[in-house]
């Protein structure tokens, strides 16, 4: 028995995708991260800090998106979506891993400064701004390194599927065309028909109202 506990364009749309790629056989349990299902004791008791993704996996219970990814790698080491320790792209492929998280928790926090405050005039305009400059610093510092078509020199690994998160929520704040090797590349991943089942499943997002915010608007 495969359980992910979901929100429609959350991490939790990481472990969706490596499940679709592994060929798992799962159930998805949608929630919404405004209706306060994710406080329910219940859930807490799957991810103690009401996050997803959470995976009910056997008797195994899991949270934190990289570390079930990792750990669904180990497990269907088959399509050999992770270079093992010692290998020689480890250090790259876990490096990128970890920048995935740099990438979306400037979009996170561009969320709850953007779309979650229930008075918009609670955000800051200066905290906005510098959240923003560093999402095009940190996206412009992938591209100027950007390689291969993946990642990796030797192909698709799990390592694309963590940034799928900072780069499906970026574009609603800055314009990713700025990027055109990362466009590129973000293109080459949602063709995969891994991603598109994944997106089939993922669900109705409810967190944006439009599809770009431009920090024009954003006062000072
Ligand atoms: N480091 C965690 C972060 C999990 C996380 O923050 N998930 C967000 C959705 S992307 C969430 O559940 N937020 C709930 C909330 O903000 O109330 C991971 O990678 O799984």
């Amino acid at each position: 028995m495969i359980r992910l506990h979901h929100v429609p364009l959350a991490r939790s749309f990481r472990v969706l995708w490596l499940m679709e790629e592994l060929g798992l056989d799962f159930e998805v349990v949608p929630y919404s991260i405004r209706d306060g299902s994710l406080r329910r004791p219940e859930f807490k008791a799957l991810s103690p800090a009401g996050r997803v993704p959470a995976l009910e996996y056997g008797d195994e219970v899991l949270f934190e998106s990289g570390a079930i990814l990792q750990w669904l790698c180990e497990q269907h080491p088959e399509p050999g979506l992770h270079p093992a320790p010692g290998t020689a792209e480890r250090a790259r492929y876990l490096e990128f891993i970890a920048y995935s998280e740099t990438i979306g928790c400037l979009v996170e926090n561009l969320n709850l400064n953007r779309v979650f405050l229930r008075d918009p005039a609670d955000a800051s305009p200066v905290v906005i701004k510098l959240l923003t400059a560093r999402l095009r610093a940190a996206l412009g510092a992938m591209e100027a390194r950007w390689q291969h078509d993946h990642c990796l020199a030797s192909g698709f690994s799990a390592a694309d599927i963590m940034f799928s998160y900072g780069f499906e929520l970026a574009r609603y704040y800055v314009r990713f065309d700025e990027f055109p090797r990362l466009s590129a590349y973000w293109d080459r991943l949602k063709a995969r028909p891994g991603y598109q089942r994944a997106k089939a499943r993922d669900g109705e997002q409810d967190l944006y109202d439009r599809d770009f915010y431009p920090l024009e608007e954003v006062g000072t």
